[in-house]
């Protein structure tokens, strides 16, 4: 399909969680885009129902934040932020901590929501120790918990693949149940009903290890990568008020709920529960210029500040920490979220894309529907002896036939950027339920 990229010229690039071999057979690519598109070299359309990968939430190259990247390459394309500043990234910090909910008021830079995560974790260890807690070393993660593809994201992490090739990982870390449950609460409607009990499994990880070895629970509020899982009507709650009683920090991985995916700024403010440190990721740029970020709330700061045992409080950081041109990005990514209203748009198309999504309810191979604001999956159910090949088959099916969707497994996820028409969900409503159709 790709007249002029020659094969032996993809041999070089080893692609990130791909399957070199299969891609490298049939290839597939995108050269440019555009707002709610992407665009093949041959120019063949494709509406993104991904938001690229959870990430475009102000759709692809919007034309402010390409000009503030532009002129920021100008005048200041790099400078390190090891004890030397840049006006860009005081104003960016700042400009978050006033948009975070509560407390979280400080925010530390990184590159990516994996840098973001192993940073909030090495956070969490030097404040247990900063406030003289230093036997609080233990972390709780989730099953089925995607945090990225670091040793201390993968270690808190809950996919099997994503760990098992690479030996003992972080000592010290145990993990909750996940709250997928599609014998109590298949085709939910936002939150699903059943499940907040599982949030008691933190109490029995609590008794068995004591709340003296314990640093930071660490969850996404609604699991992403691993097929849009929900929290069960007031699990977080539960989970916010067992880290409240023995002390222990709850860590927020906001990389895809942040910015407007749930329809309100953030999953912290939506569930009313605040964290006592938040990473983030993936829409704080709009995804283009790379960037991470740590918030974390005011006595943690503090903390580290008062009582660090060293001039430098945190021995922490990034070569490309606080970039100038992610600053710059990340700036107008802000000006367009507020000028756009695009989180208040995003719980305003909630509804419509909740009720198209759901009428795939009837589609061939569909056991589950689950959304909520503008994040939502369709669960397919696997082929006997081959997990996982149905899902495939139907992401390549559905390229083909101009919709990017997201597959998992057998799970299809699709979370379009905040601009999304609602002519564009029914198209890519329409487009999934042609492709399951056609798909065995
Ligand atoms: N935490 C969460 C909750 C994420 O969703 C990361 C951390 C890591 O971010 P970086 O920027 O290091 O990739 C993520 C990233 C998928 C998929 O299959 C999702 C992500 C990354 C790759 C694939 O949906 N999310
Ligand atoms: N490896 C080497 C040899 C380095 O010099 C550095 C940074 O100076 C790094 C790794 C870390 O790179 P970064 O700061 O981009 O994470």
């Amino acid at each position: 399909m790709t007249a002029h990229v020659v094969p032996n010229a993809l041999d070089a690039y080893w692609m990130p969680f791909t399957p070199n071999r299969r891609f490298k057979a049939h290839p597939r690519f995108v050269e440019r885009a555009e707002g709610m598109y992407y665009f093949t070299p041959d120019d063949r359309r494709i509406l993104d129902a991904t938001a690229g990968l959870w990430c475009v939430n102000a759709g692809h190259g919007h034309p402010r934040i390409v000009q503030a990247i532009q002129a920021q390459a100008a005048e200041l394309g790099y400078a390190t932020n090891f004890n030397l500043g840049h006006p860009k990234a005081f104003e960016f910090a700042g400009r978050l901590a006033a948009l975070l909910p509560g407390d979280l008021d400080h925010v530390f830079f990184t590159n990516s929501g994996s840098e973001s995560v192993d940073t909030a974790l090495k956070i969490a260890l030097a404040y247990q120790r900063a406030r003289g807690q230093g036997t609080r070393t233990r972390f709780i993660g989730r099953e089925r918990g995607y945090h990225g593809v670091g040793f201390g994201g993968i270690s808190v992490g809950g996919i099997a693949r994503n760990r098992m090739s690479f030996g003992s990982l972080l000592p010290g870390v145990d993990h909750l149940p996940h709250t997928h449950d599609l014998a109590r609460n298949a085709f939910s409607r936002g939150l699903p009903e059943h499940g907040a009990e599982l949030a008691d499994a933190l109490e029995g990880l609590v008794a068995l290890h004591d709340a003296s070895n314990i640093a930071a629970v660490i969850v996404e509020p609604v699991a992403g990568s691993t097929g849009v899982l929900l929290p069960p009507q007031g699990y977080l709650q539960r989970l916010r008020a067992i880290c409240d009683r023995h002390d222990v920090l709850l860590i927020f991985d906001e990389v895809i709920t942040g910015f407007g995916r749930l329809g309100a700024p953030f999953a912290a403010e939506l569930f009313g529960v605040q964290p006592d440190i938040m990473t983030l990721a993936k829409g704080l740029t709009n995804a283009a210029v790379p960037m991470g970020a740590v918030a974390v709330r005011g006595p943690i700061y503090q903390t580290m500040l008062d009582h660090a045992d060293a001039p430098i409080e945190l021995f922490h950081g990034y070569t490309y920490s606080g970039h100038p041109l992610a600053c710059a990005a990340g700036l107008a990514t802000l000006d367009v979220y507020r000028d756009e209203a695009l989180f208040a748009r995003a719980a305003a198309m909630a509804g419509p894309f909740e009720a198209a999504l759901h009428g795939l309810g009837d589609a061939r191979h569909v056991i589950d529907i689950r959304n909520l604001g503008l994040v939502g999956a369709v669960e397919l159910a696997a082929r006997p002896d081959a997990p996982g090949e149905r899902g495939q088959e139907v992401f390549r099916t559905a390229f083909d036939r101009g919709l990017l969707v997201r597959v998992t497994g057998d799970i299809v996820a699709l979370s379009p950027a905040l601009i999304v028409e609602s002519g564009q969900i029914d198209e890519a409503v329409g487009l999934l339920r042609e492709v399951l159709a056609s798909v065995p």
